[in-house]
């Protein structure tokens, strides 16, 4: 395999084949999901709204809080863009999401930037975590106990993960410069990802 000639949608295959197999009942990996001039579109609108610095990853956060009280989620913004209507009525027609989100969280990684292992505490109430992969590829990794599942997640791609892999399941992404990708490495590149939970 080379990564030079390979499409890092097909090396995503080829990698996610037995946690998607696995995990067949608690998450769903979409690829190539949106036109690029959509994905445009989308990063654009982001980079004209000003990210939040206060963590190491920039972040932004649109529409309703999940809860009043949370610590993690204060809204940038609680309007949410004309074009993030839009992907949402894409993922609802698209039968990817069961009903419109109240809000979203927008991540930003640059290369050698993770999220340590965690559980959306605050959406344990929730059915789903809808992790979008607007631009940047890196492997996103569940853990429990001493057992660790690797996933690529390439740009322009969206997991869906729910049941226990949300609940029981700690996600994270580790602060690496490069990624190896099938025994190749792959340098990281930015990364934005905007994060639904509903
Ligand atoms: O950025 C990601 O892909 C995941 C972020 C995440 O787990 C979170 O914001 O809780
Ligand atoms: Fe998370």
């Amino acid at each position: 395999m080379n990564l030079l000639t390979e499409s890092l949608t097909n090396i995503a295959r080829k990698q996610n084949k037995k946690f998607i197999e696995h995990f067949a009942n608690e998450c769903k990996l979409y690829y190539d999901v949106f036109p690029s001039s959509f994905l445009q579109e989308l990063i654009s609108c982001l980079d004209s709204h000003p990210w939040k610095h206060d963590i190491a990853r920039k972040t932004q956060s649109y529409g309703m809080p999940l809860l009043e009280a949370s610590s993690y989620y204060h809204p940038s913004s609680r309007h949410i863009p004309e074009v993030f209507q839009k992907l949402f009525s894409f993922l609802l027609v698209e039968g990817i999401i069961p009903r419109l989100p109240k809000g979203f969280t927008v991540n930003e990684y640059l290369p050698g930037q993770g999220i340590g292992f965690h559980k959306d505490k605050e959406c344990l109430d929730l059915n789903c975590i809808v992790d979008i992969s607007l631009l940047g590829s890196l492997f996103f990794h569940f853990r429990k106990g001493g057992t660790e599942w690797d996933v690529f997640l390439p740009e322009n791609s969206i997991l869906c993960f729910y049941g226990s892999l949300k609940n029981d399941w700690d996600h994270g992404i580790r602060p690496r410069k490069k990624d190896i990708v099938c025994g190749m490495p792959l340098d990281r590149s930015r990364r934005i990802a905007c994060i639904l939970r509903i």
